[in-house]
């Protein structure tokens, strides 16, 4: 397999975004780390454009393109809105979202150079899949580009046929709510072979002998219990959503399956181009509309409020002038997001919750009211 591509002529292809989406310590990271090695190992080399999304990470086994942590300080975030660790990763994450256009003008600028960008997520799960910031994040990225999930799966820890199976329906869940194509990485195969569970996905009955043969399936009279017969069905579920998806395995230790890893990121890049593209493009136009009605209703109901408050108020609009010269010209620089590979980086730290010029004391962040 030599690396040109047939649309070379038309120029350079776009760069495929890989969003890393896993359980916490299923190996996300290393996962990062060990194609950023296998990339820039090539020949020639092809080194990506990497975003580290999570703000609590104390090491990041990569260097980072764009960090998170450069934006936003999580602990500072925490301290301010007393919130917990998760809430505070959260925020984080809203808030870093904030500057997202930045981010994307960033990935823009580079995306002629770089033939991957890769996104490493919080170590929670949820904290990216069912927050906003992770849905605003995932959709902008996926319609600028083509877009991937690798979905990291801490496989010595998943040989139980119903870990297996709920792990599986979470992925499951993530499928749908993303839309996008979708690998399964089977991690760590280097402490345990993934075998296992190509069989489960492969055979179906394979995968229900294993599950009867865990103890606790039948109850006193033999008869199969409420949790076996519930997975029993889930699994038929699960036989359809096995269909829409690519799995590989790989060991982010020893490097053992990355570059199979990279054959289904650039199958998944003509499935991209080919089915979710078009629907990406229906649902947003369709969206656009939706909300150009939402805003046009709003607009009336909004004129009409005005006019009644003119005729029971006639002054009250010419005291309400807003008057430009009494604004103070204070441009607020505003924070940025620093790409790291670019800029001659000179250590500085930006904490955004700090940074508003002569204002170093009280906190201005938004707030729920
Ligand atoms: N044996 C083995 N350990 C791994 C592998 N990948 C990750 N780990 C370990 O799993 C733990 C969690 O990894 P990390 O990348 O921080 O997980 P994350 O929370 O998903 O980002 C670390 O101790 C890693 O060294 C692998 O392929 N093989
Ligand atoms: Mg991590």
């Amino acid at each position: 397999m030599d690396g040109s591509s047939s649309t070379l002529t038309e120029g350079k292809r776009k760069p495929v975004v890989i969003i890393t989406i896993g359980m916490a310590g299923a190996g996300k990271s290393t996962f990062v780390q060990r194609i950023n090695s296998y990339l820039h190992s090539l020949d020639p080399p092809s080194p990506p454009y990497i975003l580290n999304l999570d703000p609590a990470v104390t090491h990041v086994p990569f260097d980072p393109n764009i960090d998170i942590r450069d934006t936003v300080n999580y602990k500072e975030v925490m301290k301010q809105y007393n919130l917990g660790p998760n809430g505070g990763i959260l925020t984080a994450l809203n808030l870093f979202t904030t500057k997202l256009d930045q981010v994307l003008d960033l990935v823009e600028k580079r995306a002629e150079t770089v033939d991957y960008v890769i996104l490493d997520t919080p170590g929670q799960i949820e904290i990216f899949t069912w927050s906003a910031s992770g849905a605003i994040i995932t959709d902008a990225v996926a319609s600028s580009f083509p877009t991937v999930v690798a979905y990291i799966i801490d496989t010595p820890r998943t040989t139980a046929p119903a870990t297996f199976m709920s792990n599986m329906l979470y992925a499951c869940s993530i499928l749908y709510k993303t839309k996008l194509p979708f690998i399964l990485v089977f991690n760590k195969t280097d402490v345990q072979p993934h075998d296992f569970a190509v069989e489960w996905m492969q055979d179906f009955e394979a995968f229900q002998m294993a599950l009867n043969s865990h103890s606790g399936t039948t109850d006193s009279e033999g008869e199969p219990t409420y949790m076996n017969s519930l997975m029993n069905s889930m699994s038929l579920v699960l036989d359809e959503f096995y269909k829409h998806l690519k799995a590989v395995g790989v060991s982010s230790m020893t490097g053992a399956g990355v570059k199979e890893f990279f054959e289904a990121v650039e199958a998944s890049r003509t499935e991209y181009e080919k089915e979710y593209l078009p629907e990406l493009q229906r649902a947003r136009a369709s969206r656009d509309k939706s909300l150009q009605a939402v805003k046009e209703e709003s607009m009336t109901r909004f004129m009409k409020d005005l006019s009644i408050d003119r005729e029971r108020n006639p002054n009250a609009a010419l005291r309400d002038r807003w008057r430009p010269e009494d604004e103070d010209d204070d441009e607020d620089p505003d924070v940025n997001i620093v790409d790291r590979s670019e800029e001659p980086w000179p250590g500085q730290y930006i904490d955004v919750t700090r940074s508003r010029k002569g204002d170093s004391e009280s906190v201005n962040w938004p707030r729920p009211s």
